[in-house]
């Protein structure tokens, strides 16, 4: 069942997609995604959008997630979503991923899921989602820069895509790699991090049924720039955890190093949970600006999933979870 019927479409999305239509940087990066983006075999075949309407294809088949992943504040417009990025892959400006990620090629595409689990392998993205029925989920995005967006994604749980590589018990930690290709990521040409961009999360993160594998957003296949064709999506924690065009699944035993907490571990931490009583060492945390709003508004603890998540942390200082 599509939940993107036309009928379904609030006129205030169908503005904000026209809007975008007419930017041309945004096309430019949105045929990159097209030219790869057939989910061949999987749930999520792609429905032409035929030439009158370029810009991401629509996913089929995507099913409304459960009412605990989802939320009643207003969606922010896909036109902000998809043009203003943190993808340091393709530069550091907020507009680079958008204007320079055309670049990227989505298919073929493979993931290595490697390490404490009975079947390793390296396997090609349709077979990794072909099981999984997708899902949409309307999360907050919590950037550690303090602002925010509201995104109806589209994915699996990850925990569901994990267990079928059966993890050992010693499977403590989930590390996840992002692709280095400078020729793809003309922003890798510089060494503004320790490339491949790294993130991880303890096995009971990993596996909680908030974390979400996307592939999509705004019912269709995830633009470039908010990195397809496979992102992490961590909602409590900061918008850093959420890594971008996965190539690598490793579960191992040590905690793993991580880009940002390697780059400034005064700055940047392991758990990275939202907190807004933890102060960046340069910055409140507050409140955050919401894209879109003019005023500022307070910040949740665990970015407002504290119902769900809060238990992960039973016994650990919360002031220590940045
Ligand atoms: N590989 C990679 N993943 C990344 C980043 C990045 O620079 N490279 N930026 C992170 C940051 S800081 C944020 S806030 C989110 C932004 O996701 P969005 O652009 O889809 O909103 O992606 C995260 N994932
Ligand atoms: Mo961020």
């Amino acid at each position: 069942m599509s939940i993107r019927r036309p009928a379904a479409i609030p006129s205030r999305e169908i503005t904000d997609e026209e809007v975008y239509l007419r930017r041309r940087h945004f096309l430019q990066a949105a045929a990159g995604a097209a030219v790869g983006m057939a989910l061949t075999g999987c749930r999520a075949e792609e429905v032409s959008a035929g030439p009158a309407a370029p810009g991401p294809a629509a996913l089929s088949g995507v099913v409304k997630g459960p009412a605990a992943f989802q939320t009643d504040e207003p969606s922010t417009p896909f036109e902000d979503v998809s043009t203003y990025n943190n993808f340091y892959e393709f530069g550091t400006d907020k507009e680079d991923p958008a204007r320079r990620a055309g670049s990227l090629r989505t298919r073929p595409w493979s993931v290595a899921i490697e390490g404490e689990v009975a079947r390793p392998g390296v396997v090609a993205i349709e077979d990794l989602l072909r099981p999984h029925a997708l899902e949409e989920r309307i999360y907050r995005l919590r950037c550690v820069e303090a602002w925010s967006m509201v995104i109806p994604w589209v994915g699996v749980p990850l925990g569901e895509v994990l267990k079928r590589f059966e993890p050992t018990s010693k499977a403590r930690y989930v590390a996840f790699e992002t692709l280095v290709d400078p020729e793809l990521m003309p922003g890798q040409r510089r060494r503004i991090l320790d490339w491949p961009y790294r993130e991880a999360l303890r096995i009971d993160e990993a596996t909680h049924p908030l974390a979400l594998l996307a592939v999509g957003m705004y019912g269709k296949v995830l633009p470039n720039q908010n990195g397809a064709p496979l992102r992490l999506v961590v909602p409590w924690k900061y918008g850093f955890k959420s890594i971008k065009s996965i190539v690598k699944v490793r579960l191992q035993e040590a905690m793993p190093e991580t880009s940002w907490s390697a780059e400034n571990p005064r700055e940047y931490g392991f758990y990275a949970n939202v907190n807004p009583e933890v102060s960046h060492p340069r910055w409140s945390q507050a409140r955050e600006r919401r894209i879109g709003d003019w005023k500022k508004r307070p910040t949740l603890y665990l970015n407002g999933y504290a119902d769900q998540t809060a238990h992960l942390y039973k016994g650990m200082d919360p002031k220590k979870l940045y």
